[in-house]
């Protein structure tokens, strides 16, 4: 990997070529790039190799097919701006079969499929958005005549890699919600293998671009969980770079819609929110691209897990979550992961030195919350206030 000087040494006229290609300055281009390694959380630098990648590498074929879905995936890569997000994707990859987006209706459309299978034998990238029906031999969602599960094993056979985009493709999402009638199941069970998955409803736009780069600059896909996500994304809880936490750890929550804490910004645990039980970056990359504060908790509304397999579209909106992680972080996050390298001595010695204080902080926390709300109820009776709130601790 190069140092930040290797940015210096990409040519004028590739940098030039970019401009014109995406219609975007150069300082926005290698801003962008650096955007996209922080995101990969690739080491300072990074950021000439993403950009020789996107400048340089063949554009990789990708066959998109959509079955159980909303087509909010599409659209939330559609809706990103500034710079233009969708402009970038489209150039990075030749999207060859995408039934939102293509012009060819019916055989045409079919036939560009085909062509694009036969034309990118094993190299094509296939994305799957949505679940798969797989009830009643297949039959309540057909493309074409043919069943998602029959499309979805034949395009899945030659390609060089699959990825699930949004909660329904990757464990069924709002489709397979209880008691799942058409049997909506996702890519890596009808497959019977693992994939990609990236997530969420919808996923952010940048987590699927940085995966796509990922693979172009380095020839592989980026390091996944045992869910199929990739860590640089979904290793770690909403709830630990939330900005409402320091409000969470102070015992400040807001108790109802409207109310004063939460137009102060409190915290909304007690609202429902799910980030202490979410792996996913939405706390720390933002949504979409439309600014500050553009996601879900940013926007005053309790995180739904829309991302996290046995929360979202499964708990009640108003439950409180479960902790999995009560107390503070022992350590910060490394910027970087380290690949391979197993705890060292030290730092088991000094982390087991710690856990004993940790657990006794966790159990005052606890503690304070359970206070923290019998006391608000306390007031609010005080004052008269006989509105319900279902949260209990
Ligand atoms: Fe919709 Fe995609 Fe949700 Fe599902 O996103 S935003 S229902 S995850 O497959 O279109
Ligand atoms: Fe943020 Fe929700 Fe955690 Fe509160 S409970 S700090 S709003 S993620
Ligand atoms: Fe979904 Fe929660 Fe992120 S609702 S978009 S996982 S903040």
């Amino acid at each position: 990997m190069g140092d930040m000087h290797d940015i210096f040494n990409l040519s004028r006229d590739a940098l030039l070529g970019m401009e014109q290609r995406l219609g975007m300055s150069r300082r926005d281009y290698l801003q962008f790039c650096a955007t996209l390694a922080v995101t990969m959380g690739l080491p300072k630098g990074a950021e000439a190799a993403v950009a020789k990648a996107i400048e340089s590498a063949k554009r990789p074929s990708v066959i998109w097919l959509h079955f159980q879905e909303c087509t909010g995936c599409t659209e939330s890569l559609l809706r990103a701006e500034h710079p233009t997000l969708e402009k970038l994707i489209l150039d990075v990859i030749s999207l060859d079969y995408h039934e939102t987006l293509m012009a060819a209706a019916g055989h045409q459309a079919e036939a560009a499929r085909k062509d694009a299978m036969k034309a990118n034998k094993g190299k094509y990238v296939l994305v799957v958005e949505g679940a798969i029906p797989v009830k009643e031999n297949g039959n309540y969602c057909k493309i074409g005549g043919h069943t998602a599960i029959d499309l979805l094993k034949e395009c899945a056979a030659d390609a060089a890699a699959v990825i699930a985009i949004g909660s329904c493709a990757s464990w069924g999402g709002m489709p397979s919600t209880g008691p799942n009638p058409s049997g909506a199941s996702s890519v890596a069970e009808v497959l019977g293998k693992p994939v990609v998955t990236i997530p969420g409803c919808p996923p952010n736009p940048y987590n699927f671009l940085a995966t796509v780069v990922h693979f172009l600059t380095f020839g592989k896909l980026p390091d996944v969980d045992k869910l199929g996500r990739p860590k640089f994304a979904y290793s770690r809880l909403i709830h630990e770079n939330c900005e409402r936490r320091a409000h969470f750890d102070a015992g400040r929550f807001a108790m109802e819609f409207g109310d004063s804490g939460h137009r102060q910004g409190y915290c909304l645990y007690k609202l429902g929110c799910k980030g202490p039980e979410t792996y996913a970056n939405c706390s720390t990359i933002g949504f979409g691209d439309a600014g500050e504060n553009n996601w879900p908790v940013g926007c005053g509304h309790p995180c739904i897990g829309c991302s996290e397999k046995g929360v979202g579209f499964t708990k009640p909106i108003h439950q409180v979550a479960k902790m999995l992680n009560v107390a503070p972080p022992l350590q910060y996050a490394r910027i970087v992961e380290e690949q391979g390298k197993g705890a060292s001595f030290a730092s088991a010695a000094a982390l087991a030195a710690l856990a004993g204080a940790a657990a006794g902080a966790a159990v005052m926390l606890t503690r304070n919350l359970g206070l923290s709300h019998a006391a608000e109820e306390a007031q609010r009776a005080k004052a008269g206030d006989k509105s319900q709130d279902k949260a209990q601790v």
